[in-house]
């Protein structure tokens, strides 16, 4: 394959960048910074944080690298180049703003998540559409598109019998955050264009993830991801684990009773080879939920207490969410076409805990305690 990664210089990005060329595909990766440059406009920084992508991708075998707008005017233009040039017939896309407190932080962050989002994506569809409308589009969503709803999550489409008729429609869409109603709009877009000008598109509603590398790592300074714990970009467990780490409170927010689905980094690599190994048919909007185990929050923080220690605080919670609520989301697609998931252990934490351990001295403690409230 000539895959193309969009967002490459991110937490999943760039680890997708060095499995599909470990896998000896040819790749192309870009990035436009935008979220060094929001980490920056707050005040974070992450715990390991890389070398610029363009320095990254030199070291690593010349990789061709893009740095460009993919939401501005120039950016289309840029892309379609890049599609030509490099014959590009695969892209994965990762390059939104990834945070749901940002997008609620105000007004002007929900629009900057917005534009920035489905602007891109828009321009994506039409780069693909105009110079080759074959090329495969693997788009990542979220879970948190469906929400949480009183019934079982399906991949995608739900097949439903209304006043004695039948139909296949998209399952219906509750998100809780600006960003992740970016998501949603962006696969609305996309099924639109499936269906209208014959596009194949496979969109992964992928849970929360975790971890520090892949099989194709070790990530020597080099080569290694970034790794957030902040507020803003900074995910469920890899937060606990580092405010064990630091002997401060463990924040679940609220109760704890919140449900999401989790994956391991590793199994976001393999979800995203075997979606474009099996890639989607012309005209076909293929959805897949991309996660392999369902915890709450109060699950994981125990987790990590049994594993390495700490001490539990519950929060009131900033986000506005259900606590106690039903969650049975179907992912069966992955595991048919051959994933075998890692599942998330004490060994597991401990091995996290080892990597980050290192870096605990760049900790800005004033970036853990939750200030961005979802009612403003
Ligand atoms: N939470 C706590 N304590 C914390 C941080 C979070 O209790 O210190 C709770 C939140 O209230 C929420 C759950 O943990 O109920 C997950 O929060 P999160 O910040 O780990 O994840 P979320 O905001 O949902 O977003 C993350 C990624 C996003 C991705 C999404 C997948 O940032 O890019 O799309 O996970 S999903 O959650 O399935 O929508």
């Amino acid at each position: 394959m000539n895959v193309l990664i969009l967002g490459a210089d991110g937490y999943l990005g760039w680890p997708t960048a060095l499995h599909f060329k470990a896998r000896n595909h040819n790749v192309t990766v870009a990035d436009n910074y935008l979220k060094r440059r929001m980490e920056r406009s707050i005040g974070v920084t992450p715990l390991i944080l890389p070398e610029l992508l363009e320095v990254r991708a030199k070291q690593f075998d010349n990789m061709p690298c893009h740095i460009f707008d993919l939401s501005k005017e120039e950016g289309f233009k840029t892309l379609c180049n890049i599609l030509e040039n490099d014959r590009i017939n695969t892209i994965v896309h990762y390059a939104e703003q990834p945070s749901a407190p940002f997008s609620m932080r105000s007004r002007s962050a929900a629009i900057e998540t917005q534009v920035n989002n489905i602007a891109g994506t828009l321009n994506l569809m039409f780069a693909v559409k105009k110079v080759n409308p074959d090329i495969h589009i693997i788009k990542l969503g979220t879970m948190g598109e469906y929400g949480t709803p009183n019934i079982d999550i399906e991949e995608g489409w739900l097949d439903i019998t209304h006043k004695g008729r039948e139909d296949r429609v998209l399952f219906p869409k509750r998100p809780g955050s600006f960003y992740h109603l970016s998501k949603v709009h962006d696969s609305h877009n996309l099924e639109f264009t499936c269906r209208i000008w014959g596009l194949r598109v496979t969109d992964l509603n992928q849970g929360i993830v975790y971890g520090v590398g892949t099989e194709d790592g070790p990530y020597d300074s080099n080569n290694r991801t970034s790794f957030h714990y902040d507020e803003t970009f900074g995910t469920v467990l890899n937060r606990f684990i580092v405010q064990s780490l630091l002997g401060i409170p463990i924040t679940v927010y609220g109760t704890g009773g919140q449900q999401r689905g989790f994956l391991d980094i590793r199994d976001t690599m393999k979800c995203v080879q075997i979606a474009a190994e099996v890639p989607a048919a012309p005209g076909e909007f293929k959805v897949r939920n991309q996660y392999t185990q369902k915890y709450c929050v109060m699950h994981i923080a125990d987790c990590v207490v049994k594993a390495i220690g700490g001490k539990i605080e519950e929060l009131p919670n900033p986000r506005v969410e259900a606590e106690q609520h039903y969650y049975s989301p179907v992912n069966d697609s992955f595991i048919l076409d051959g994933l075998t998931p890692h599942f998330l252990t004490a060994g597991l934490i401990q091995e996290m805990a080892d990597a980050i351990s290192p870096f605990l001295d760049r900790v800005r403690l004033n970036s853990i305690e939750p200030k961005t409230k979802w009612v403003l």
